[in-house]
């Protein structure tokens, strides 16, 4: 499902089930994890996540037909694709998103869990639980809010609309757009030839500093936690979860019937 490479130092890794939109489905996404670690054993100095785009899209995000309608959490912490952003974020060594086409849903979360993204002036960025009936999960909306600031993170959220990639640019999203034909040439002059000459060893201890940090920087109490999850529980063990769900695969508009109230009102035993 994914194609390899080291040049120098570098690891391309390359998703390549555009037949399916890379879907990020627990088969591809444990590639993606094993060859990030074998990445590091290999002393690379960078990692660079690539697409193999079907129709533009570099990712059409979670396999929705993998998503759990049984009352499971669909997003919990031990989910394939939740495990490769963590694995992004705590392999050592830079990782860069290189996005040439359209991202969607849980591929944006996990472009944005890449310590920098590059992109084509064609690439597009949406987060699109809300059209699917997903409430979504705390470190996920943290890597939004945290990267493109509450505001911009809560328009992505609430619309699911794509952002393009001058507007991923201007919000700080992404580090760099170009053509199709001058990113390669952008990605090596830019970043790759300076990660190439500097200390990997201080890279690799600033990238730790980075993710303690960015956890340090919010504190949950215990009650709150729980509320968080009951909140999450009762959007996903709904029918609008299941509708969402639904209405995708059938090509259809979806029917959701839940109100905001709803997600307050007590369990009913
Ligand atoms: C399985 C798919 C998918 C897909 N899974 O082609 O962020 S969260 O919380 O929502 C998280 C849980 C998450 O990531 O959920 C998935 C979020 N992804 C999306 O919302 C994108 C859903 N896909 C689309 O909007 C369209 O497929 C795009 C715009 C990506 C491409 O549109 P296009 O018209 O080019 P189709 O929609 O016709 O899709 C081609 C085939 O791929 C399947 C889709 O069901 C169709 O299958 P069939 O040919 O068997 O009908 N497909 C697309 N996305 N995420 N399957």
């Amino acid at each position: 499902m994914i194609d390899i490479k080291i040049d120098s130092r570098v690891c391309f890794i390359e998703m390549q089930n555009s037949q399916k939109l890379n879907c990020l489905s627990t088969e591809l996404c444990s590639e993606v994890s094993a060859a990030i670690k074998d990445a590091y054993e290999k002393d690379c100095c960078a990692i660079v996540l690539k697409a193999q785009c079907r129709n533009g899209v570099w990712s059409a995000g979670h396999d929705i037909h993998e998503l759990p309608i049984d009352g499971r959490d669909p997003l919990a912490f031990q989910v394939p694709m939740e495990v490769l952003m963590h694995d992004i974020q705590d392999v050592p060594i830079p990782v860069i998103a290189y996005v040439d086409g359209t991202v969607w849903g849980g591929a944006c979360d996990l472009c944005l869990s890449c310590d920098m993204i590059v992109a084509t002036d064609n690439a597009t960025f949406a987060i699109t639980p809300a059209k699917i009936g997903i409430p979504y999960n705390a470190s996920g909306i943290m890597h939004f809010v945290r990267q493109l600031g509450p505001n911009k993170a809560r328009e992505m959220f609430f619309t699911a609309q794509p952002l393009t990639a001058m507007e991923a640019l201007n919000v700080g999203m992404v580090n760099h757009v170009s053509t199709t034909e001058n990113l390669p040439a952008l990605l090596e002059e830019k970043l790759l030839n300076p990660l190439r000459r500097n200390s990997i060893i201080a890279i690799s201890a600033i990238k730790n500093q980075f993710r303690l940090l960015n956890k340090s920087s919010v504190s949950l109490s215990t009650e709150d936690f729980e509320l968080l999850q009951q909140w999450r529980n009762k959007v996903y063990s709904g029918p609008d979860y299941k509708e969402g769900i639904k209405s995708f695969l059938e090509k259809r508009a979806p029917n959701f019937v839940l109100s905001s109230k709803d997600l307050d009102e007590p369990e009913v035993e």
